[in-house]
């Protein structure tokens, strides 16, 4: 999308700019009612295809190729039980999933194909996040099986603002080197940004496909690792394009007050 900046300039330049302008940040959200369920019960999450620190605009997601969860070790398949998510200002889902015994589960979606023709490219963006049940602290970190998946080596369920955040991107089951990551929190607060490179700040995993950031502010905080697909698509127009994956985990720090 179109950032603040280049919305402002004249059509030309603009249209030049979008050209040299890095990977726009769309963002996956996958984002449940609440990150822990003390007690269990119900967990409602929500998937918006958008962008989480100016709060939209949102794009219209297909419906997803595949969302389920992993639990104790089993995966749920439960594309079958989402639900049209109304009042986002774009198609968007939801689903709903009780945990009933103690465990973490690990939430995912795959998206269907978004062709970006600002970008001349499809994206997918496999998303996941944490809910745990009972506070078991047991399970965050199994790995739903994603072709591009973040694996976290910090618990995602107990994060303070101003902890590090760090995690490994993989891709087909090995770690991905200096691999590409965007990162955007859930700007609820109207956080002003100082400039446009601090809407989607972007890090690099290291030589082993490790990457740290610390937080500085409570809320949901989303990683995006972007790869290219091996294969291209055919885009409506009947070319040969690139296809964008995201490997995103979403994590929430919480207020130290
Ligand atoms: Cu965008």
């Amino acid at each position: 999308m179109l950032n603040r900046m280049t919305r402002s300039l004249p059509a030309g330049l603009a249209a030049a700019m979008l050209a040299a302008a890095p990977a726009a940040a769309h963002f996956q959200e996958i984002l449940p009612s609440a990150d822990m369920l003390p007690e269990g019960g119900e967990v409602e999450l929500d998937m918006v295809f958008t962008h989480p620190f100016e709060g939209g605009p949102a794009m219209d997601m297909a419906p997803p190729a595949a969302a389920g969860m992993v639990f104790h070790g089993e995966t749920t398949d439960l594309t079958g039980a989402l639900e049209p998510l109304p009042g986002r200002g774009a198609e968007a889902y939801r689903l709903r999933q009780r945990l009933d015994e103690p465990g973490a589960a690990v939430f995912y979606v795959e998206p269907a194909p978004y062709w970006e023709p600002a970008e001349g490219k499809f994206i997918i963006h496999y998303s996941k996040v944490v809910v745990d049940a009972f506070g078991s602290g047991e399970g965050w970190d199994a790995m739903a099986g994603l072709p591009v998946e973040i694996m976290p080596l910090s618990q995602p369920t107990s994060l303070w603002a101003g902890n590090v955040f760090s995690g490994v991107v993989m891709r087909d089951g090995a770690p991905v080197p200096f691999a590409e990551i965007e990162v955007e929190f859930v700007n609820d607060q109207g956080i002003a940004a100082p400039n446009d490179l601090y809407i989607t700040q972007v890090i690099k995993a290291d030589a082993n496909g490790t990457f740290t950031y610390a937080m500085p502010v409570a809320g949901w905080w989303g990683f995006a690792a972007l790869v290219e697909a091996d294969a291209p698509m055919v885009s409506p127009e009947g070319e040969e394009v690139p296809v964008e994956l995201g490997a995103l985990i979403w994590v929430n720090a919480k207020a130290v007050e």
